[in-house]
């Protein structure tokens, strides 16, 4: 995370995972407020929202992203994965959220996707 002052501390976490694994529950979670949309139904989240934790040390700013796949090609959903890809790029640290003992190929894709220096 980039340093501002001495003791203060500021960064962008991405969270990513493949569709309906609990990316926006975990982020509601994480800021103590509903922000982001969950449902039970996946590709709920269809663009990228953020929102931040602010503490007395640090301020972490969460960005929730729609779920990766690549199992449905679309125009959407396209736009959807780019969503995920270019947070990738841009966040200090990335949390990837998987199903508890159910790992599968969409999981395998987007893992490969994870930049090294985040990991
Ligand atoms: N059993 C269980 N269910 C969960 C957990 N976290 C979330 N859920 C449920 O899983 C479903 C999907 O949750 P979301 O947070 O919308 O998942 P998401 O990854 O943001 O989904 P997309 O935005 O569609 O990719 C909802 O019905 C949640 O209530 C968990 O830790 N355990
Ligand atoms: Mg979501």
């Amino acid at each position: 995370m980039s340093e501002s002052g001495s003791s203060h501390r500021a960064g962008y976490i991405a969270i990513v995972g493949r569709p309906n694994v609990g990316k926006s529950t975990l982020l509601n979670q994480l800021v103590g407020q509903k922000i982001s949309i969950t449902s039970r139904k996946p590709q709920t989240t269809r663009q990228r929202i953020t929102g931040i934790l602010t503490r007395k040390d640090a301020q972490l700013a969460f960005v929730d992203t729609p779920g990766f796949q690549t199992q449905h090609r679309s125009a959407l959903t396209r736009v959807m994965n780019r969503s995920v890809t270019q947070s990738l790029q841009e966040v200090d640290v990335v949390i990837w959220v998987i199903e508890a003992l159910k790992f599968n190929e969409l999981d395998a894709a987007l893992q490969k996707l994870l930049p090294e220096n985040v990991r």
